[in-house]
């Protein structure tokens, strides 16, 4: 059998992603909460409820899973409904409830990643229009400053906006989050506004601590032509891959959104990006279809050859992580992967998706290109949004209503690659035989 190691830099941070309305449990402020309370809104009519309870304390033994996995680095959010409950008051307890958070970090040996807004609203914007309002952008510098003032001696790797692309699609084109809007006018506005905020709390950050760096992470979903000689679907591809992978960060390239409704200015924002985060899932054929004219002509399915997830909501398509990285470099600036993984209850393929996106990181880095980290989604299974608790992300298991974690194999397979910083051979013959020829050939 071969023996090699792929081999990761020094320095680079491995760690799980997770976000606070989806861990933390009865984040009643936010317009998720609310949104919730409607049971037609969350599949089942389920409810975060107390998600993993972290606001109840149960971060520590979380911290503690993913410090024993040898995990260097932690992604987190912080809710902005919780620090600033109503647009003249601020909850200094809760900001003294993140920086303990933080320090156990620190105590455990891990450098934070903290995400600023990760889909949750306080209530109160959402009730001015969320991010439609042209205020947005000022009350989510306002709330920067004050949690980079807050946290700073802790923190120095931002996350500004988590998906944005993702939030618009599905709050104003699909209308399955909060707002649940389905027009495109609007989907602009938000988009014009989150450039503007992402742009004001970059500013801010790096005005109160001149060393962070700062970024948004995207969302970035492979798309190709379904059938490569039809111009029309590469039309369609390219549209599609416009709005939903390209826009915001060449927004941020250009200090320009540019939207099929027109191009919008926004100087301020040219060149705030000091890295771009990428969370690849998957990868879309894409085609023409005259029918589905609200969703810019373009239909989406998977590759019927492709490895699907238990719900069928994600294909294994490994070498879309490479494209995201061959996409990411005409932004010039190095790239963190901020969220990768797979919805497996019974972790029947996500030991195989792990290693073989891990493998496509691999590569790029063996180009030369600069990606430096990797964050698993996710750390213990949490609340999925629109889909509840249907699917399951977690390295960890989790059984909401005991709060009982359960650890996966795929825990331990991805800490030994945290600890040896490298995919080992016998890694890959230990967790995953099937693939091991075509990862090692003769
Ligand atoms: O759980 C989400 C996360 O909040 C944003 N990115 C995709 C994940 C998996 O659906």
């Amino acid at each position: 059998m071969a023996q090699a190691t792929f081999s990761f830099p020094r320095g680079f941070l491995w760690g799980a992603a997770t976000a606070s309305y989806q861990v933390e449990g009865n984040n009643v402020n936010s317009q998720w909460y609310a949104w919730e309370q409607d049971s037609r809104h969350i599949l089942n009519g389920a409810k975060a409820g107390l998600a993993c309870d972290w606001w109840g304390g149960r971060w520590r033994e979380d911290f503690d899973r993913a410090a024993e996995s040898s995990q260097n680095a932690h992604r987190l959010s912080i809710e902005w409904s919780r620090i600033q409950p109503a647009p003249d008051r601020w909850d200094e307890d809760a900001l003294d409830r993140y920086r303990e958070m933080l320090r156990g970090l620190q105590k455990r040996g891990m450098t934070p990643m903290v995400t600023l807004h990760h889909f949750s609203n306080p209530l109160w914007l959402e009730e001015k229009g969320g991010w439609e309002n042209a205020e947005s952008a000022a009350h989510f510098e306002k709330f920067t400053r004050k949690v980079v003032e807050a946290l700073k001696e802790y923190v120095s790797l931002w996350c500004t906006i988590n998906e944005p692309n993702l939030y618009t699609t599905m709050g104003y084109m699909l209308g399955v989050f909060p707002p649940g809007k389905r027009d495109l006018r609007a989907a602009y506005r938000v988009m014009v506004n989150l450039t503007r905020g992402h742009a004001a709390a970059y500013r801010a950050i790096h005005a109160i601590q001149p060393q962070a760096r700062a970024g948004m992470a995207l969302n970035y979903r492979s798309m190709i032509p379904m059938l490569n000689w039809s111009p029309l679907d590469h039309w369609v591809r390219n549209a599609l891959a416009y709005q939903y992978n390209d826009l915001f960060p060449q927004a941020v390239k250009q200090g320009v959104v540019r939207t099929l409704l027109g191009n919008v200015k926004i100087p301020e924002a040219k060149g705030a990006q000091d890295f771009l985060g990428v969370n690849y899932y998957t990868r879309d054929l894409v085609r023409f279809n005259l029918f589905r004219p609200g969703e810019l002509f373009g239909e989406r399915r998977y590759d019927p050859k492709a490895e699907l997830s238990s719900t069928k909501f994600l294909a294994n398509q490994p070498e879309g992580m490479f494209d995201a990285f061959k996409w990411g470099l005409q932004f010039n600036v190095p790239m963190i992967v901020t969220e990768n993984g797979m919805e497996d209850p019974d972790d029947r393929l996500r030991p195989r998706y792990t290693i073989q996106h891990l493998h496509q990181i691999w590569r790029a880095i063996n180009f030369n290109w600069p990606v430096k980290g990797y964050f698993h989604w996710t750390l213990v299974d949490n609340f999925e949004w629109e889909r509840g608790w249907t699917q399951r992300f977690g390295l960890w298991e989790l059984d909401p209503e005991t709060q009982a974690r359960r650890k996966r194999p795929s825990a331990d397979l991805f800490a030994t690659i945290c600890r040896d910083n490298a995919i080992s051979s016998e890694v890959v013959a230990k967790y995953t035989p099937e693939i091991f020829e075509q990862m090692f050939p003769n």
